[in-house]
């Protein structure tokens, strides 16, 4: 924690009031004020008795008292971007996991000084009155925590910005665990109230679903279309604002929240069907209910469709709504004014909705709409898996969007008329190509519409980026090589950094000054401090303490007891069978295996701990979570191997855990098939927090090896190119199964029910699966990963070594800043500056 700030810190203006102890409650940002705030909501917002009050009121209390605070803020940002007419980056986004705000926000303000001063007044602790805060769990990993971090960065790098997204009224679902199984439970997030949103009831637009396409002649005989829809509903808004760190700026994250249509306004409508739409209202309000997880085998539902058109159609009429005020400027003006950001595919509906707004309801031309959409969209690709990239199937969208189906034929009739031209003659590139895909049933791949609809196209590492021109986009990029880049992640450390590992935060302030938490780079100022014998030491006193508050928490949230001396070796990330958590398992298997046949053995204790969830339906992984328990019940239950492995499972992993996993690890697992992780997020993290990686040359793991040097990078397994070769070659597991004694006794102990109490079923599918068909090639990756573990057990050894390259991991993690990534953006793709702002 840095020193009690009364005073508002640089480049942070009090409002125009006296700066002192008549500071105004609902801006000072001194203690005072601040402690004055809160009695003031405790009685005038929450309304309970002083004898009444525990520490989720001051919680709630706190929370409206920051809000006030920022909110003078976040006027002044709109005013002054709009008055200076300035671009605006738009990220429109179906997640944006958040994670608790009050810390970030009073760590962004620099007010945890007046907080802890002013709750201690009052007799309350900081640290306890944090934790009431739920989770916002509107997200499932790293894309939506990613959207979560680009916001923090925007506003930090004072650039007017509006997150859009869904106010989801449940969010990712809470994970138990009951007897080593998954157990999903609802997350009522909202359960008592959300004070850092306000609900903006006139900020609404009405939505069409359903019904048809219509074709008629206006009066100057000008053919048009219009949708006759089968179905209505409105969009509220609810804003969040999104405070940047050590400036004025406050931005906005605008969540659209689903409601019935008053009748009157169906009236006003012209729906096709009246009095359906009025049965319909009591469902309308289930459009927002709920988050869907990825990797859910029925993916393709009608719903996930709805969400999808609702939220984009709700920003894109809202971003036109502000065109339509400004003096300076019409719709034309468009792309000068708005960047508009597609995270995914998720949102891509946004290309045909913003030409149907543009053509059917403010009669542009074609060609016109046409460029103002591609000039005002970009398009991130997070994902080459196949089976992760969306469609939808041709009928139900024809159902669903009859108008956004007619104009998407026309961008793809157009759009193939320009590929026939480029290339004459080559009907298989036509095919490729299209917009609409004919491989089985008729589909509309999203990935192609936000292609074609976007100036800009990116993946989220330079691996990432390389294969995306080079497979699922290589047609794309042969005939627009000028509209790909890369956009390698990064991740915030005001977050995961300065929030999560306040030891750290210290240790870095008085090392290279506080300057680094605004540019990463300055930790390069650390690279004199790894031949420091005293400050490797008081390093390692940090990192043990983070290891002790982990402990803790594992310890009373699943019973297992770890040891903070040993190396904590940790893979917390969704649960899927491409991040091969299964091959981790194999390696802790392997060592079991090995301390059982040779009680002679010793080797260096680890405690393996994993955290994350899987999806509902997805039945592989949640059979990897039962192994994890499995293995785990059995090994920290048998004195001849506890001693030296320990296996924990952290349950829930969120965002508010997060905080407390990262700062804590020696070595983080990144160990993915080579080409399938576009970039983790995760990686970062870890690193930022000076664990050391054992990974694959995969996602921004090869940036974040080539940045620390090989020499500070546990590196295995084969290279994309390799798996690529392997698979070529007709891949067969049983080989290296039957070629390697270890990996066979391995698989034979999971087959043979050791871990299973004798039930040799339940993990029949996995061992078989790997035996078989091993399609992201586990048994291929194993005697590597487990020679390069047996490496990193070696190094673990000399702890002065050790230490020196977990020093040189936070020293080259700079690059790694969201920072630097949403500069990129804003630089190379959106066009949009800094610009100052006063209150
Ligand atoms: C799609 C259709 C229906 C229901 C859900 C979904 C859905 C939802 C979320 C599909 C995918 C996601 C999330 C994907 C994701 O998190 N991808 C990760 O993005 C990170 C940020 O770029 C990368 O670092 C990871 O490599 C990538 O896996």
């Amino acid at each position: 924690m840095t020193d009690v700030d009364q005073t508002p810190a640089d480049g942070l203006s009090a409002s125009p009031r006296p700066a002192d102890l008549t500071e105004h409650s609902r801006t000072g940002m001194g203690a005072a004020a601040l402690q004055r705030a809160i009695a003031d909501h405790l009685r005038y917002s929450i309304g309970r008795p002083a004898a009444a009050l525990r520490p989720e009121h001051y919680y709630r209390a706190l929370a409206l008292a920051v809000r006030d605070r920022m909110q003078d803020r976040r006027v002044a940002s709109t005013q002054t971007s709009l008055d200076l007419g300035r671009k605006v980056t738009c990220y429109l986004s179906a997640e944006f996991l958040m994670g608790p705000q009050l810390g970030n926000n009073l760590l962004n303000l620099r007010m945890e000084g007046a907080a802890k001063t002013a709750l201690t007044a009052m007799g309350q602790n900081l640290d306890e009155v944090l934790a009431c805060e739920p989770e916002p769990g509107l997200g499932n990993g790293g894309l939506g925590r990613l959207a979560a971090c680009y916001l923090d960065s925007l506003a930090t790098l004072e650039r007017p910005a509006i997150g859009y997204g869904i106010r989801y009224e449940f969010g990712i679902f809470n994970q138990q665990i009951q007897d080593g199984w998954q157990v999903e439970k609802t997350d009522n997030w909202l359960v008592n109230g959300n004070p850092w949103e306000i609900a903006k009831p006139d900020v609404n637009y009405l939505v069409k679903w359903g019904g048809y396409a219509e074709h008629y002649t206006d009066e100057a005989g000008t053919e048009r279309s219009r949708w006759v829809a089968g179905r209505l509903l409105k969009g509220v808004a609810y804003d969040t604002p999104v405070q940047g760190y050590g400036v004025n700026t406050c931005n906005v994250l605008t969540l659209w929240s689903a409601r019935a249509v008053e009748s009157f306004a169906l009236e006003a409508f012209n729906t096709g069907d009246y009095y359906k739409a009025v049965e319909d209202e009591v469902t309308s309000e289930t459009v927002t209910k709920v988050i869907y997880p990825n990797d859910e085998p029925e993916a393709g539902k009608r719903l996930r469709l709805l969400q999808q058109h609702f939220f984009v159609s709700c920003s894109l009429q809202h971003i036109l709504h502000i065109m339509d005020d400004l003096a300076d400027a019409g719709v034309r003006e468009l792309p000068e004014r708005f960047a508009v950001q597609l995270n995914d595919t998720h949102p891509a509906i946004a290309v045909a909705e913003l030409l149907r707004l543009l053509i059917d309801e403010r009669h542009l031309d074609w060609d016109e709409a046409w460029d103002i959409t591609v000039a005002t969209f970009g398009y991130t690709n997070h994902t080459l898996l196949p089976e992760a990239l969306e469609t939808w199937p041709l009928e139900m969208f024809s159902e669903s969007l009859p108008r956004h189906l007619e104009i998407i034929y026309e961008i793809n009739h157009r759009f193939l008329d320009e590929v026939r031209a480029k290339f004459p003659g080559d009907g298989d590139r036509l095919r490729r190509m299209s917009i609409i895909g004919e491989d089985g049933n008729k589909n509309v791949r999203m990935a192609h519409l936000a292609t074609v609809g976007s100036h800009a196209i990116n993946g989220v590492a330079a691996l990432h980026s390389d294969l995306l021109k080079a497979s699922v986009l290589k047609d794309f990029y042969e005939m627009w090589p000028e509209r790909f880049s890369n956009k390698t992640n990064g991740v915030t450390p005001r977050r995961f950094l300065a929030l999560a590992n306040p030891g750290l935060r210290e240790l870095l302030d008085r090392t290279v000054g506080d300057g680094w938490l605004t540019d990463l780079d300055r930790l390069r100022g650390l690279e004199p401090f790894v031949e420091d014998a005293s400050f490797r030491q008081q390093w390692r006193d940090v990192k043990r303490n983070n290891k002790a508050r982990l402990a803790k928490y594992v310890l009373s949230a699943t019973g297992v007891e770890l040891n903070p001396n040993w190396l904590f070796d940790i893979q917390v990330k969704r649960i899927h069978e491409y991040k091969r958590q299964h091959l981790n398992v194999l390696h802790i298997i392997a060592l079991y295996h090995r301390l059982k046949q040779n009680p002679e053995l010793s080797i260096p204790p680890r405690a393996f701990i994993f955290g994350g969830k899987a999806a509902p339906g997805y039945f592989m992984a949640k059979r990897i979570i039962k192994l994890i328990n499995s293995v785990a019940e059995t090994v920290n239950a048998d004195p001849d191997v506890n001693k030296f492995i320990k296996v924990a499972f952290v349950p829930n992993f969120n965002v508010k855990n997060a905080h407390l996993v990262y700062p804590a690890a020696n070595l983080s697992e990144q160990i993915s098939t080579a080409g399938k992780e576009a970039s983790g997020t995760g990686n970062m993290k870890f690193m930022i927090n000076g664990a050391l990686t054992i990974g694959t040359l995969d996602g921004a793991n090869v940036e974040m090896r080539d940045e620390v040097g090989g020499e500070n990078f546990f590196l295995f397994g084969l290279t994309e190119d390799e798996v690529q070769a392997v698979k070529a070659q007709g891949y067969c597991p049983s080989d290296y199964v039957d070629g390697n004694k270890e990996l066979s006794a391995v698989l034979d102990l999971i087959a043979r029910g050791t871990f299973s109490h004798g039930d040799t079923d339940v993990f029949m599918p996995l061992v078989d699966n790997l035996c078989y068909d091993d399609p992201f090639l586990v048994c291929a990756d194993y005697a590597s990963y487990v020679d390069c573990q047996d490496r990193v057990s070696a190094a673990w050894l000399d702890g002065e070594s050790w230490t020196k390259m977990s020093i040189l991991n936070t020293a080259r993690s700079g690059k790694f800043s969201s920072d630097r990534a949403i500069a990129e953006y804003c630089d190379d793709i959106w066009q949009v500056w800094p610009l100052k702002v006063t209150v």
